[in-house]
């Protein structure tokens, strides 16, 4: 028997709806993987992971399963195959938010290529929100142009990119980066890597490559990278996400399942479902706790405002020396100009 995503063994169908608000569609697409094999397994293991996944979600206190969660399982061959059937499921399902569970990476382009709107004038109306280890700018890899690690390559045509977890680099990548805008790739979740994902255009596509994680949350990769995101960082980034642009549709690809790690798998099973549930949160309203986060200045922040006097001490006494470490030394370039 094939259950659906966090489909309940004992009750299984209970979370589609008629209006399944959900559609997740399993492509066990292995083309081109270089390093650890078994991309192609991670639909099913994720699905069945995800049968122990909790349906509320205790911090955005919503349950997106209730909306209705449709799996499907489309037959592809190749990656043109893979476009049609992104369409396919976009007509038939115009009110759904469409995930893709993969398969590696390379599903990516072919993915958005049946979700970004034809190009309008010159300012982008689509963006790429892209989370992963590597930047797969290269032009091509083994030989192949449609290699998993030419994915964000082959996703610049459609629209500005803004990656996340980038913690490798082939010099190719590196050069490119430096030179254009279309792509901007940051190794941490920081102030400059959010101000970059704010500037995207309003629809967003986002792709999350489970290797962008830590291998301490998420090891089971094809292609692990020491450092990485945080389970919390990647909640943050869903946050910004969800509350500030209109997700189009959304992949998680490349994690290469294993019997020996479980962890894996349900990590995995947690984030897919946690996406729908940023989803639910936002798109949909359901958000109970509405501004939690934006809340009047809470008693914390009031106590932070007293200046803290040690410290403070600290501070001034370090500035002092800067300040009289600089005009040392400008009274010492004055003193060599005047000297020519
Ligand atoms: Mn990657």
């Amino acid at each position: 028997m094939t259950l659906g995503f966090l489909e309940d063994k004992a009750d299984p169908g209970d979370i589609v709806r008629d209006e399944n608000r959900y559609v997740l569609a399993l492509l066990p697409y292995e083309q081109t993987t270089t390093y650890g094999q078994g991309v192609g397994g991670a639909p099913e293991a994720i699905v069945q992971a995800s049968s122990h996944v909790e349906l509320f979600d205790e911090v955005l206190e919503v349950d997106a399963s209730r909306h209705g969660i449709l799996t499907v399982r489309p037959t592809v061959t190749d990656l043109a195959s893979v476009t049609r059937a992104a369409r396919k499921l976009r007509e038939e399902h115009p009110q759904s938010l469409i995930g893709f569970v993969g398969g590696e990476h390379s599903l990516t382009p072919a993915l958005i290529e049946a979700f970004a709107p034809p190009p309008a004038g010159t300012k982008p109306n689509f963006g790429i929100v892209w989370i992963d280890a590597h930047a797969d700018l290269r032009q091509e890899f083994h030989g192949r142009e449609d290699n998993h690690a030419c994915a964000g390559r082959n996703s610049m045509r459609f629209g500005p990119i803004v990656q996340v977890g980038i913690r490798t680099l082939a010099e190719e990548e590196w050069s490119l980066l430096k030179k254009t805008d279309r792509v901007r790739a940051h190794r941490h979740w920081n102030k400059k890597a959010r101000a970059d994902l704010l500037a995207l255009p309003k629809d967003v596509y986002l792709t999350i490559d489970f290797d962008g994680f830590s291998p301490e949350v998420i090891r089971a990769v094809g292609t692990p990278e020491p450092g990485g995101l945080y389970w919390e960082e990647v909640m943050d980034i869903l946050d910004t996400v969800f509350r500030h642009k209109h997700v189009v549709a959304f992949d998680a690809v490349e994690l290469a399942p294993n019997d020996t790690d479980i962890a894996s798998s349900f990590t995995a099973a947690r984030l897919v479902y946690k996406v729908m549930n940023y989803h639910a949160a936002y798109a949909l309203g359901d958000r109970r706790k509405k501004g939690h986060r934006t809340s009047a200045p809470s008693p914390r922040k009031r106590r932070r405002r007293v200046p803290r006097k040690p410290k403070r001490r600290a501070r001034t006494a370090r500035a002092r020396r800067s300040r009289r470490r600089t005009k040392a030394r400008s009274t010492r370039m004055r003193a060599t100009s005047s000297g020519r």
